[in-house]
């Protein structure tokens, strides 16, 4: 009898120490290093999901920002990240999908890592491979570089989202995503992707002039910032359109996938949302002269033909590197426009930089001076 009363307690605190190790396990915290080892066994698979949480009230739904990244792409898609971070000043939840090589992800896990420690874990990222859809995966593979036509096949390779903004690497935030974002609202019933136009001045436009093509409306519309409800695009069974573009036209494109995508618009203009170029603002739209209006500012720049990296518009280099070398929890007044604005050589022979209150007009209305942006 007493072994029976002993063999029972002993049961008893088995259970109990059972229990609470499946509790300590379940709750334990998740750090950095083990996470990265996470990441890394993961190998070749599509995703890498980072099981980081917030722990924020949320401020309304995950807003998901995709962007494609190879070769020296990488630092420009790290920069944009950190400028959607920066101001993203009403603290809206955001998630980070990021497709890149290989080679590359080990060097998104580090710094996103230690950005989500010091931002209060704001955000979530995941990192894919690039993927083509299973069918006619080898005429994929023939037909385009792969990192060009990635952005074609998100609505297969992210079925576990509904709707994301899709940005190029070569862009930069200068508003919170959250404001772009609350333009799928403004969607109507047929409408799936949102973009803006190439250009706004016939004179100048480059479809208009030069392209052999069919293209949406009078003069295009640019690729480099696309909304995209993934949901309808797979409803309208996207990628089954794309193929068929790509073989009649592929002799006739010069700008690879935003040409398809001017061709399917063109035949669909009821599928698409035209945005203002305030929101993919180019060097095009101030080197001549100022053909963007952009009442609020510029909200989105998109620094595209390598202007963030080059002297020919000195103010697209200048808020790229500013952004580059800000840290964050720092002064978003003294730190980046209060920089910005010294740094600026003025009189200066680049149009755009006289545009430098356009530029600034978003940061300088929510950011002033020693008003640190403190995260809770
Ligand atoms: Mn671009």
């Amino acid at each position: 009898m007493k072994t029976f009363r002993y063999l029972a307690l002993l049961a008893a605190a088995s259970f109990l120490l059972l229990l609470y190790y499946i509790y300590r396990v379940g709750d334990r915290p998740n750090s950095s290093d083990q996470n990265l080892a996470e990441h890394l066994t993961d190998g070749h698979t599509t995703a890498a999901v980072s099981r980081k949480s917030y722990a924020h009230s949320s401020n309304g739904t995950e807003i998901s920002v995709v962007v494609v990244a190879c070769n020296e792409r990488h630092n420009e898609a790290l920069n944009m990240i950190k400028s959607a971070i920066i101001f993203n000043r009403n603290q809206s939840p955001l998630r980070f999908v990021i497709i890149a090589e290989e080679k590359l992800k080990l060097n998104f896990m580090e710094k996103l890592n230690d950005w989500q420690e010091v931002t209060d874990r704001i955000f979530t990222y995941e990192i894919h491979s690039l993927t083509f859809p299973r069918a006619n995966k080898d005429e994929w593979r023939k037909l385009f570089k792969p990192c060009a036509a990635q952005r074609l096949f998100l609505p297969s390779l992210l079925q576990h989202l509904d709707a994301v903004l899709y940005v190029d690497s070569d862009t930069v935030f200068l508003s919170p995503v959250q404001e772009i974002w609350a333009m799928f609202q403004q969607f109507n019933a047929t409408q799936f992707a949102g973009m803006a136009p190439e250009h706004e001045d016939m004179n100048a436009g480059w479809y208009n002039r030069f392209a052999r093509h069919p293209y949406y409306g009078e003069l295009g519309v640019n690729s480099g910032v696309m909304l995209m409800n993934l949901t309808r695009m797979r409803e309208f069974r996207w990628e089954e359109h794309i193929l068929p573009i790509y073989r009649e036209y592929r002799l006739q494109l010069v700008w690879g996938d935003q040409d398809i995508l001017n061709v399917l618009f063109h035949y669909n203009p009821d599928r698409l949302y035209v945005f203002p170029c305030d929101w993919n603002y180019r060097a095009d739209h101030c080197m001549y002269m100022s053909v963007c209006d952009a009442p609020d500012g510029v909200k989105i720049i998109h620094g595209n033909r390598g202007y963030f990296h080059s002297r020919a518009q000195p103010i697209f280099n200048l808020i790229y590197s500013t952004i580059e070398e800000f840290t964050f929890r720092t002064d978003v007044y003294g730190n980046f426009i209060r920089t910005i604005e010294e740094s600026l050589v003025l009189p200066s022979n680049s149009n755009c930089d006289k545009l430098l209150d356009k530029f600034l007009q978003d940061p300088r209305k929510y950011f002033k001076e020693n008003q640190y942006e403190e995260v809770p």
